[in-house]
């Protein structure tokens, strides 16, 4: 059963809802019978539609239109799911915008009867991920990433908001339940246990899967990390921060798809997107070739992870030291020069607390991709299985020792020199 009024769009019917709002048909130009609506949408949930029209003054202009399905597009109508996520993740693009400003396509629309969100759509932008596999470089990646997750993880905190604004936001992403659920379900739990959600390359990892469901260590840690994005609401994180969750050209990198937004720790986002990272550099030997080897690409995938965390750091710090409202550390109780020295000792031990945080995340997103319901086309387009399980072993290892071995990496280079050498 659907709410009323609420129907899928389809490529036929899009128009007739766009011609229903004045400032989006006269962005299109022309009238509904010129435009062209292709549906593009590649990830697990949702439809997505770009449209293009005749613009203006010769030149065209295109909208992306996103709805959400009564259900999970990855395995179909037999998996109801909380329409209610497109809400979410437009609040969430709101909020976002007002940290990371340019870091995201704008936000045009939102219809509440349809679950529909309209946005600006993004060209000659590609999925970060399908650029990664075929070995392409995105120098501005790492400044523009650690834009977006200083800029919206700070703004969002009670470092940067009163208690008596953040409190009410919190409350209303309390809501996002079926979509946490989800996250608690398919990445902290499944991959741990026998479930028929499960997949992994076959026979080849076989063993290795089973070992995993006996390894206490590494359950713990999956569950202690699945505790702490339960029960840790320090800011409004994007919750589903992958590679395919960022569009890019050589030049401008925005992040889309925040449907997972809630109040969690911040540390889920970092890793989220530093594990992808170093998946993608653990996959890369899946794809050199003798004509076009991946060394030096893997060296600038590497790079990029460094660069990405030590920009985080320093931005979320700069952040803190010259702005917001919050309550947390009352200006009145560190003044003078002591006072300024032990708030920085602390601000600087918060960011290691996080840093050790986002490793566990990272290695938990690893880790999920390669045994649980959800896997990543950087593994999944190596063609020789046994080629790829050697890669999807590289990323168990080190996925399960960033999860477990938390003291072993004090610094990122520590981190990057393991995936250098992880066998
Ligand atoms: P899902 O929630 O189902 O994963 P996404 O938001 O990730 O959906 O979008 C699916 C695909 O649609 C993306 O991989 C991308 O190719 C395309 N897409 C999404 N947003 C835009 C946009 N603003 N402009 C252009 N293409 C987009
Ligand atoms: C069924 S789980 C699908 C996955 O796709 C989304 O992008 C999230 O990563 C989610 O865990
Ligand atoms: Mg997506
Ligand atoms: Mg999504
Ligand atoms: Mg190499």
């Amino acid at each position: 059963e659907t709410p009323p009024g609420y129907a899928p769009l389809s490529e036929a019917t899009l128009p007739h809802f766009l011609a229903d709002v004045p400032a989006l048909a006269a962005r299109l130009g022309g009238t509904p019978i010129d435009w062209r609506v292709t549906e593009v949408g590649d990830g697990n949930l949702n439809q997505v539609f770009l449209v293009e029209g005749p613009g203006h003054d010769g030149k065209t202009a295109g909208l992306c239109v996103k709805q959400s399905l009564p259900y999970l597009r990855l395995v179909g109508e037999g998996w109801p799911l909380d329409l209610n996520r497109a809400w979410f993740e437009q609040r969430a693009m709101a909020l976002h915008a007002a940290g990371a400003a340019g870091r995201a396509p704008a936000l045009l629309h939102y219809d509440p009867t349809l679950y529909a969100i309209v946005m600006e759509r993004l060209s000659p932008h590609v999925i970060l991920r399908r650029g990664l596999v075929q070995g392409i470089r995105y120098p501005r990646l790492a400044e523009h990433v650690s834009d977006y997750l200083a800029g919206t993880l700070y703004a969002t905190s009670d470092l940067a908001l009163p208690a008596s604004k953040k409190r009410p936001l919190v409350a209303a992403f309390t809501a996002n339940d079926a979509l946490c659920r989800l996250t608690e379900d398919v990445i902290f739990t499944q991959p741990y246990m026998t479930h028929p959600h499960n997949r992994w390359t076959s026979p080849q990892l076989d063993a290795t899967a089973k070992a995993v469901q006996a390894d206490t260590a590494w359950k713990l840690a999956a569950s202690r990390l699945k505790l702490k994005f339960m029960a840790s609401p320090e800011a409004l994180i994007h919750g589903d921060l992958h590679t395919g969750s960022i569009m890019v050209t050589e030049t401008d990198t925005r992040v889309i798809d925040p449907e997972f937004a809630f109040f969690g720790p911040m540390g889920f986002d970092v890793g989220a997107i530093i594990g992808n990272l170093l998946l993608n550099y653990l996959s890369q030997d899946g794809h050199a070739t003798e004509d076009h080897p991946r060394d030096a690409y893997q060296d600038w995938v590497l790079e990029t992870v460094e660069q990405l965390w030590t920009l985080f750091r320093a931005k979320f710090l700069h952040l803190w030291r010259t702005s917001g409202e919050g309550d947390a550390y009352p200006a009145a109780l560190f003044s003078g020069p002591d006072g300024t020295a032990c708030l920085e000792t602390e601000r600087r031990a918060y960011l290691d607390r996080l840093f050790v945080d986002a490793l566990g995340y990272a290695g938990a997103k690893i880790t999920r991709r390669i045994l649980g319901l959800a896997h990543n086309i950087d593994l999944e387009k190596i063609a020789d299985p046994n080629m790829r399980a050697l890669c999807e072993t590289r990323c168990l290892a080190l996925g399960r020792s960033l999860m477990v071995e938390t003291g072993r990496y004090p610094t990122i280079k520590s981190v990057t020199e393991a995936a250098r050498h992880v066998r």
